[in-house]
């Protein structure tokens, strides 16, 4: 589910092999970012230890057309005392991963404030915004829909262009489907940007 431009804009094949692109994943301690992060780095489950500050890692993803894209991970550590540094990790960013635990309902209100805090700042209007329901493999997860509701995506400023995605780190590469969906409103909103920079 999504909103925004389409999903299906096929502009891929006009992106320059070199370029790489920022993605800053953030969401709540607990959530699974690192085990997103390393099951995209490694097609593997990876067992994690809690992130004290944050983990950076270039990784070349190969989508669905067979394109190669390389993504600059910052997957920032999301303990309270830690959420500060969500602002200076998304300075810049091409698209932001908001993980949120599927089974975690008591703290979907506080995903929620975190989600809207990051993605109202000014500098992130118009971020593509990925939301990844993860641990979608346990009994008692909140489906898709429950999940919107509770995070009220619907009432996200119309410019931050989120998409949720269902995701299993154990098992699936549910991140990769998502990036897949959001690459091409990625690459058009930096040639907007790249334009808007020439005009000046
Ligand atoms: P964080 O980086 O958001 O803080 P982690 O979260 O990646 O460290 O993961 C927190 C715990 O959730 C870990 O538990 C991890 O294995 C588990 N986890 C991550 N993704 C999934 C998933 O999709 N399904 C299930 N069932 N568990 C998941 P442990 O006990 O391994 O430390
Ligand atoms: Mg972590």
């Amino acid at each position: 589910m999504g909103n925004g431009l389409s999903d299906q804009i096929s502009i891929l094949s006009s992106l320059p092999s070199f370029q790489s692109f920022h993605i800053a994943i953030l969401g709540l301690d607990w959530a699974g970012k690192t085990t997103v992060l390393y099951r995209l780095q490694f097609d593997e489950f990876v067992k994690t230890v809690p992130t004290k500050g944050f983990n950076a890692e270039k990784i070349k993803v190969t989508l669905g057309n067979s394109k190669t894209v390389t993504f600059h991970f910052w997957d920032v550590g999301g303990q309270e005392k830690l959420r500060p540094l969500w602002k200076l990790h998304t300075r810049c960013t091409d698209g932001i991963v908001f993980v949120v635990d599927s089974v975690d309902v008591e703290r979907m209100e506080e995903a929620k404030t975190e989600l809207y805090k990051i993605t109202k700042i000014s500098e992130n209007q118009g971020v593509p915004v990925l939301i990844v329901a993860n641990k979608q493999d346990l009994r008692n997860s909140l489906s898709l829909s429950e999940i919107e509701k509770l995070l009220a995506v619907g009432e996200l400023s119309s410019s931050a262009l989120w998409h949720v995605q269902p995701n299993c780190a154990i098992k699936g590469d549910g991140l990769k489907e998502g990036l897949e969906k959001r690459h091409g409103v990625i690459i058009q909103r930096r040639k907007m940007l790249q334009q808007q920079k020439k005009k000046r």
